[in-house]
């Protein structure tokens, strides 16, 4: 009997008693507390009625508890999809709905809104707090402390996670067992984690970097982690000097470079800093190292695949880069219009292929047709070269996308929107460069021939229909967008106009 994920990642800590978690009040929680929470959820959930292969959707706030639902997940051959704690119910009923989630866990703030959601598409619920508390734990409380972990194999699915397209509808990236731990193990050895290791955990856990990274390197290493609920600049501080290692999004290396407690002696304990999810400035990365000696190491993934590129460990980190193809994974450039692979140095669309790569989208045939080949190379969107030392650049996207703070915004879904209220003609959604984000949004609307938008009600409008990281941080109206001479509306001139928006005075 064998379940690779669960047994690499969970059981082979079993007994345990080193700590697997920190908390922020000074408490741990040991690998064998851990598993035991975990093979109880399990439990209830299979007697709840779940059975392998059954999704289980899960909008909760990051906690152990949460952490051990994913263990439970695994142990029982469940497929795991979480969701951004953001979303709105809107946005979550799509995802409940495609995915034909069994099981819907959410917080109790959110069960009254989530209920009949629940009731409507068949599914369970159960409620389970950011302290823990709920249906979730209450009914786990009694059940047995082991699990007789289900059968699975490296090709059956593990985790779903929903990312949007430029069409606006999301899609559920179907991951594998194999997909989630040959990229966990690969980065281990690349990243020299061991069970020394201490990781600053701030990151959320409703996506690849939190998840599939932070954590699953740590368990397939053995370490523990500093556990908090969300990136808090002070507890990141107190912290470090326990730490050996953090991972993080831009945003978090620009904030530490903002605080003068983030100084050398502070960080002289730490092994290792990883950047990814967007990209890091190679300013910040040169004020990083003059701050601190260390050089940040940017990698660089996406849901579909985990993690395709890295730095090197040893060799240079270079400012700018995402380094060289993980060991395993193939990457090439290649024209966008032929498909045919360029010449080393040209810019074209960035492809890989290799264990890491998702399984599809779920019941989208078409969609998967259309960027995972049929030998395997998956068609990223990021548009790269690859330099005279075999360092991948990402240059640009050949994707609507806009990444604020490390998370992923398609403007379409943000056009629909707007498009919708009353007294808007069109509209059209860019990112432009801002201080904290690296990029926001910004929305440019066109009104109707003599009437004039009332802006604060479309703010208001957007708030119940999208998650609030995805909100126009401002909404400007202009008579009409740029278009070049085929129409099509000229994204370009727009983020060249507005490109200091956010960034000057
Ligand atoms: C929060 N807000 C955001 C935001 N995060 N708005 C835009 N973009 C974001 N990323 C909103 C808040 O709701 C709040 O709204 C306001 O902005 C200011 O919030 P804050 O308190 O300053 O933000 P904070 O809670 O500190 O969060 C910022 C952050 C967080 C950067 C710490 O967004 C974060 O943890 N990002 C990591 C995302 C991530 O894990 N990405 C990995 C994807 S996987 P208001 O209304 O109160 O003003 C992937 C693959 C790969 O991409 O390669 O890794
Ligand atoms: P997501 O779909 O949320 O997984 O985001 C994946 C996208 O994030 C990639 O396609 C890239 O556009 C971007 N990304 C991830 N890591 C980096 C990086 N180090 N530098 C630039 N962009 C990155």
């Amino acid at each position: 009997m064998s379940n690779p994920l669960y047994d690499s990642l969970f059981g082979v800590h079993a007994g345990k008693t080193t700590p697997f978690l920190h908390l922020l009040d000074g408490s741990t929680i040991t690998h064998l507390d851990f598993l035991e929470t975990a093979a109880k959820t399990a439990n209830f959930l299979t007697q709840r009625g779940l059975v392998t292969g059954d999704r289980v959707a899960v909008q909760v706030q990051k906690s152990p508890e949460a952490l051990a639902l994913y263990a439970a997940c695994a142990q029982a051959g469940l497929v795991f999809l979480p969701l951004n704690t953001a979303y709105t119910v809107d946005e979550l009923t799509y995802f409940i709905d495609n995915s034909g989630a069994s099981l819907i866990v959410c917080d109790e703030k959110s069960k009254a809104e989530l209920a009949p959601v629940a009731q409507s598409l068949n599914a369970k619920l159960e409620t389970l707090n950011a302290d823990g508390g709920g249906s979730l734990m209450d009914g786990s409380a009694g059940m047995p402390t082991v699990f007789a972990t289900v059968e699975r194999s490296a090709d059956d699915l593990a985790a779903f996670l929903y990312t949007s397209g430029t069409t606006g509808r999301s899609k559920g990236a179907m991951l594998t067992q194999d997909n989630l731990l040959s990229n966990a193990e690969t980065l281990v050895k690349e990243w020299r984690f061991t069970d020394k290791d201490v990781l600053l955990h701030a990151l959320p856990i409703f996506h690849t970097h939190g998840l599939f990274v932070a954590t699953n390197v740590t368990l397939a290493a053995g370490g523990s982690m500093v556990f908090m609920p969300k990136f808090d600049l002070d507890e990141i501080i107190k912290h470090m000097p326990d730490a050996t290692s953090m991972m993080g999004v831009p945003t978090f290396y620009t904030r530490l470079l903002g605080d003068e407690r983030f100084t050398k002696d502070l960080a002289a304990h730490m092994r290792l800093f990883v950047s990814g999810s967007a990209p890091l400035l190679a300013e910040t990365h040169v004020q990083f190292e003059n701050r601190t000696g260390h050089r940040i190491l940017e990698r660089y993934g996406m849901t579909e695949t985990n993690m395709n590129t890295s730095n090197p460990y040893d060799g240079e980190r270079r400012a700018g880069t995402v380094g060289f193809p993980l060991p395993g994974v193939e990457l090439k450039i290649t024209n966008p219009d032929t498909g045919e692979t360029l010449p080393q140095g040209d810019v074209g669309q960035i492809e890989v292929r290799g264990p890491n790569v998702f399984k599809g989208y779920w019941q989208m045939p078409e969609k998967t047709a259309a960027e995972l080949r049929a030998d395997g190379f998956f068609i990223t969107g990021d548009l790269g070269r690859i330099d005279e030392d075999g360092y991948v650049h990402i240059v640009g996207r050949n994707k609507d996308l806009i990444i604020s703070g490390g998370y992923n915004i398609y403007p379409k879904e943000i056009e629909l929107v707007l498009d919708d209220q009353p007294g808007v003609l069109e509209s059209a959604v860019i990112g432009v460069p801002h201080p904290d984000f690296g990029e926001t949004v910004l929305g440019v609307l066109v009104p109707e021939k003599g009437t004039e938008p009332d802006l604060d009600e479309i703010h208001e409008a957007v708030k119940h229909s999208l998650a609030r990281f995805k909100h126009p941080r401002k909404l400007i109206l202009l008579d009409e967008l740029p278009r070049n001479t085929m129409g099509k509306v000229q994204k370009n001139v727009l983020r060249d106009t507005y490109k200091d928006m956010f960034t000057q005075g």
